[in-house]
């Protein structure tokens, strides 16, 4: 590693998961376009100083061999070749607005929009999407949390999260945090609650992790079978009279309908099933009745497995029985800057069974289209077919769906299969070899960046960070592209904006006058506000910071629809004037700020629904519920006797953030674990390979023996088999691509969300 030039430490954060962790950086190499040294920014107000063992490789982010410095268009002979940025920019628009005026701009679908440390570029597509009539979305929230969105909006009408650093009792279910994070200071915060006498940790995973190894309570349910185990634990609360009545009297609506049905569960049988002692349910239905506080987090161990949705509805029940929502340590709404949920109408029309009808749908397959997003395990069909209303092309945008969705192949086959496909990336990804065009965008390190992923509360915080470092020459911020892009299609008079850039070189009050003035007078104006904005506040900004603009736009809002949370966090005055302090607060104070502070009665006022109240009753789940007394669980069979979970979270995993695999410093970040007992019944030993066999596929694995796993039970991590050039420029692959093992078919069958921790699949011996 090159020595650090100057002693400088800089102000940014990690990008390797959502938790954006404020870190100091020192640069050096050539041009100091490299960082050699990372630690925790102690002024960071939620991080305060933390990081877990990723922050440190960063580097290998900003300087991947496969970055990529030009546009590229490929050949009739499926290569790419170089090309400028006028020629890409036109030719790009050009075809957009062709498949538009032909087809419809509703056949134009855009997917990703931000990672787990870059959203602020995706702000700013929807001005060029509004100007080629693109309608439809997608992103890879739709394969994880819209099933949970569909019910929270339902139940306590926005956005939950727990606060774990303040919580008596801690339920995470699905969730490894200590490798995966999810809220603030993970390692430090669950350390914490598993040595406090006072506070409990009750984890629900089918492995051992280390987050289950602190545990209070680990209920080692089978995997897939959590919708019994959450049933029974429900049907004990309410059986033993564990929940609180004067709350939800004061509170909730629908809550007799489901304590009903909650009163005939059979508890022993179901946690039977689940493969739960019956003690560990009453143990757990006590600590729950009896705590002052409970915060509970559910993540893809449930969310990619059967009845995903139906136990998104459980955990929330769980959370509402027991009065643990709107209060200090438990569950809340907190305050958003941009929300990363959209909120869907909650449909009046309804079926005789009380069912909503009359919501969104896809145009092919007529599927819901839940939080605005096309379910991802549907793309392919979306596209593969000669359905008249079919996706025709898409733009992607900081997402690696090839690689992330399930079922690669099919993915490679529809964006074949698309009349124009545009990547905008940094790297040469799976995704990009599929392109018709590559757009080369700066990295998270070139330009400024902030994530809208901070969900604490009573006190929510954000980070604006500017650029450590210019460009690497020839990419272009997202921001830029995207206005490029937009001027090719719909530009603006130069006197439209004239007026707007000379008031904002008189300051943001003068700024905010004209722009409000403009709004009025011009209704492209808002139609492409953030456009606008870059354009026109983006110049007066701090050097470097032009793409910031946007957020300009994003404080006005707040300040408009939550400015007693934000003067409370001292940012007071008319929402013009509250929203400039934030604004210029945002660029001033690098390490961050804390942007609200919320009262107690905050996620009553929040709650979308009638009167604030929480609503358990949602006859669409309430039937799921009742339907698990048929035992119906998702099985193996003789064929594929074993469950794989396809993509779990190590401590050298960031999705496909990082792609060079000389950053893994472990040396079980590649393998499949399988339990001791089932390696030795099939003659796999420690180290050996082994085939592994799914309805989509057949490839070779690296086996580590681990008493974590539990029997029938394997696991793989996610974000490899990625193809990265060796120092001699030769593409290697490392590791097993997860979603070449993955079927589209398999998936939940309301929110249409991937099963990929519950894969069933065969492991062979190699010369069995
Ligand atoms: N190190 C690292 N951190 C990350 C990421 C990363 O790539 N690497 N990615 C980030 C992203 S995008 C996300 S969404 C989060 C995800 O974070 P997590 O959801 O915590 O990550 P996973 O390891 O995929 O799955 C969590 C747990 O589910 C368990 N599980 C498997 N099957 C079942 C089951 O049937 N029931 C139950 N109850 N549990 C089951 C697994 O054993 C695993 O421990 O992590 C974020 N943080
Ligand atoms: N089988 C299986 N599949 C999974 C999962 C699993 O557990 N199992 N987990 C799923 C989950 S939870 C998630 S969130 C998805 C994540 O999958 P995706 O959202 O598709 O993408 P990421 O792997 O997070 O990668 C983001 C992309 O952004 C690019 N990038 C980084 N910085 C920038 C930038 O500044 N600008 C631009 N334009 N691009 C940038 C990276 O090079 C990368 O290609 O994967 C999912 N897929
Ligand atoms: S990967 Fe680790 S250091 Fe980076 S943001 Fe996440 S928790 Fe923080
Ligand atoms: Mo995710």
């Amino acid at each position: 590693m090159p020595e650090a030039k100057s002693v400088d430490w800089k102000k940014t954060a990690c990008v390797l998961c959502g938790s954006n962790c404020g870190v100091l950086v020192q640069l050096g190499g050539m041009d100091d376009r490299e960082i050699v040294r990372v630690r925790g920014d102690k002024a960071h107000p939620s991080s305060k100083g933390y990081t877990c063992n990723k922050a440190l490789q960063l580097n290998y982010y900003q300087n991947g061999r496969d970055r990529l410095d030009s546009p590229m268009r490929r050949r009739e002979d499926g290569s790419f070749e170089r090309i400028d940025w006028d020629t890409a920019i036109a030719e790009i628009a050009r075809r957009f607005m062709a498949i538009r005026d032909e087809h419809g701009g509703d056949k134009i679908l855009y997917y990703g929009g931000g990672g787990q440390g870059n959203h602020l570029g995706g702000g700013y597509s929807p001005a060029f999407r509004r100007a080629i009539g693109s309608r439809y979305r997608g992103n890879a929230l739709a394969q994880e949390k819209t099933g949970l969105s569909w019910v929270f909006d339902r139940m306590v009408g926005g956005f939950y999260h727990g606060d774990f650093e303040h919580c008596q009792t801690a339920f995470l279910i699905g969730k490894n945090p200590w490798q995966s994070n999810g809220f603030p200071r993970a390692r430090v915060t669950l350390r914490q609650l598993s040595k406090d006498p006072d506070r409990k940790l009750i984890v629900v995973d089918p492995r051992i992790t280390e987050t289950a190894e602190l545990a209070d309570i680990h209920l080692r349910v089978k995997p897939g079978r959590d919708a019994w185990l959450l049933s029974a634990i429900l049907g004990e609360l309410v059986q033993r009279d564990l929940i609180d009545h004067g709350w939800l009297a004061a509170h909730a609506n629908g809550h007799e309908a489901v304590i009903e049905v909650l009163r005939e569960i059979p508890v022993a049988d179901y946690a039977d099933f689940a493969g739960i002692p019956l003690g560990q349910v009453e143990e757990t239905a006590r600590i729950l009745g009896d705590t002052d506080s409970l915060s509970v987090l559910e993540d893809l161990g449930i969310e990619m497995a059967p009845n995903s949705t139906v136990n998104s509805y459980h955990c929330i029940l769980m959370f509402l029985l027991t009065g643990n929502f709107g209060k200090a340590g438990a569950v809340n709404l907190p305050s958003q800057l941009v929300s990363i949920f959209s909120t869907d109408r909650i449909s009046n029309e309804r079926d005789e069974a009380g069912h909503e009808i009359g919501f969104k749908t896809t145009p092919v397959t007529g599927s819901r289209i839940i939080s605005g997003l096309v379910p991802c395990n549907l793309l392919p069909d979306e596209i593969l077919t000669d359905h008249p209303g079919r996706f025709r092309a898409m733009l992607i945008e900081s997402a690696n769906p090839v690689h992330s969705l399930a079922d690669a192949k099919r993915m490679r086959e529809a964006m074949a299969a698309l009349d124009l496909c545009v990547v905008i990336d940094i790297a040469m990804t799976e995704t990009a070899r599929e392109a018709d065009y590559i757009l080369p965008a700066s990295s998270q390190y070139e330009k400024p960046e902030m994530t809208f992923f901070n969900f604490e509360f009573p006190q929510n915080c954000a980070q604006l960070r500017g650029p450590l470092m210019p460009p690497l020459p020839g990419t272009l911020s997202e921001p830029e592209i995207h206005a490029r892009l937009l001027e090719a299609v719909d530009p603006f008079d130069e006197a439209e904006l004239e007026p707007l850039r000379r008031a904002a070189e008189d300051g943001l009050d003068a700024f905010a006058m004209a722009f409000a003035q403009a709004a009025k007078d011009n209704p492209k104006i808002n139609h492409y506000a953030a456009y606008v904005l870059y354009r026109t506040l983006g110049p007066s900004l701090p050097k470097g910071m032009a793409e910031g603009a946007a957020l300009w736009g994003v404080a006005q809002m707040f300040a408009a629809t939550e400015g007693e949370a934000l003067a409370r966090a001292g940012y007071d005055g008319p929402a013009p004037v509250a929203a400039n302090k934030l604004f210029q607060a945002m660029l001033d104070e690098q390490s961050g700020l804390v942007f609200s502070v919320d009262e107690a009665d905050a996620s009553f006022k929040r709650n979308r629904l009638p009167g604030g109240m929480v609503n358990l009753a949602v006859p669409e789940m309430l039937d799921k519920l009742k339907a698990l007394t048929d035992f119906e669980a998702a099985e193996t069979s003789a064929e594929f006797p074993m469950v794989l979970a396809a993509g779990e979270r190590r401590s050298y995993t960031a999705n496909t953030v990082i792609r060079d695999p000389a950053w893994i410093k472990s040396n079980n970040a590649l393998t499949l674990s399988i339990n001791p007992d089932d390696a030795a019944n099939l003659g796999i030993n420690d180290g050996g390979t082994a085939r592994l066999t799914t309805a989509r596929d057949t490839v070779e694995v690296v086996v580590e023996v681990d008493k974590r796993m539990q029997s029938g039970h394997i696991s793989l991590p996610n974000g490899f088999g990625l193809s990265y050039p060796n120092a001699q420029g030769k593409q290697v692959v490392t590791g097993i691509s997860p979603n070449e093992l993955t079927a589209v078919e398999d998936r939940d069958d309301f929110a249409y969300t991937p099963w990929h921790k519950f894969v069933l699949a065969r492991l062979e011996a190699i010369g069995a």
